[in-house]
């Protein structure tokens, strides 16, 4: 067993698990000075690095690495699916240390589905992953989230509600959890009596770089505004499901015990009219 009674009882209760100081600083290190050294090379990398720029602003767009301003790097992005390239962030995210910990809380073998760097907050509204990437057996996805720096008050530190998981999950006209946005005003008002009559109340991660923090699919939760646009907020957002809930894919292994879903990268640009199509092709496929 990789956790022990009291870490389960509290991802069983919370929906989250904190792992303090679960990364050395010297692995932090390593990690910013790959995304540093990316930025400076990036004009060389090909169409397997793709980057959403401006996000949270009118001028989102999803671009190749490649062809991103350097002024993009001053504001909000979000850098996809390092995992598919770096061997470094693959070994951080699902290599033998963290492995069995994601195994025991997915039951199963855990699978990167996709990753974020982030160098700001995100700022993203309250969500549930399972608005994007549903795992076809509910319950079998995670996601974890490690500090690159230490988080404040002032850049945008991540939000969430304890015990959320356990709301009943919303289904859309679609008949699944994934988001239908004309919707969300019935989803707004159906959380609002749900956290209501649990009594839930929302939690502010403080976090210190290197700590290592691990949600449910089903924990509502949002990155907070950033007080102070200049302030950095680094950090890497990894999702998994696990090997079995997809028996027809061939993914490609990490460690011993877990493995990573070996795909091309998102389509370039943003497919706005079908959000998220790459994935709802997987799951048809
Ligand atoms: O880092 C954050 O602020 C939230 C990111 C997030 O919710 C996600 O990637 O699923
Ligand atoms: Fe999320």
């Amino acid at each position: 067993m990789a956790l022990n009674d009291e870490q389960i009882n509290s991802w069983n209760d919370n929906g989250y698990l904190l792992l303090k100081n679960f990364y050395s600083h010297q692995e932090i290190a390593s990690l910013n000075s790959l995304i540093d050294g990316l930025w400076k090379g990036r004009k060389k990398l090909d169409a397997s690095y793709v980057i959403d720029i401006f996000v949270e602003t009118e001028k989102e767009k999803r671009v190749y690495f490649c062809d991103a301003p350097s002024e993009a790097r001053d504001q909000p992005y979000k850098l996809n699916d390092l995992f598919l390239s770096s061997e470094l962030v693959r070994d951080m995210v699902a290599g033998e240390t963290i492995a069995p910990i994601l195994n025991e809380l997915l039951q199963g073998q855990s699978m990167i589905c996709n990753s974020l760097n982030f160098e700001f907050g995100s700022q993203q509204d309250y969500h549930f992953d399972t608005f994007y990437m549903p795992s076809p057996t509910p319950n079998k996805m995670v996601a974890s989230w490690i500090a690159l720096e230490d988080t404040n008050d002032f850049n945008g530190p991540l939000n969430y509600y304890p015990g959320s998981q356990k709301i009943p999950p919303y289904k859309f006209s679609n008949g699944s959890t994934i988001i239908v946005p004309e919707e969300m005003a019935h989803f707004d008002a159906y959380m609002e009596r749900e956290i209501a009559e649990r009594k839930l109340t929302p939690e502010t991660l403080i976090a210190e770089k290197g700590d290592l923090l691990i949600w449910h699919s089903q924990l509502f939760h949002g990155g907070s505004p950033i007080k102070d646009k200049t302030r950095t907020r680094k950090s890497l957002v990894t999702h998994y499901f696990t090997k079995e809930d997809f028996p027809e894919l061939e993914p490609a292994p990490v460690s011993s015990q877990s493995c990573y879903m070996a795909r091309p990268a998102q389509p370039v640009p943003y497919p706005y009219e079908a959000p998220k199509s790459w994935f709802q092709r997987l799951l048809n496929s």
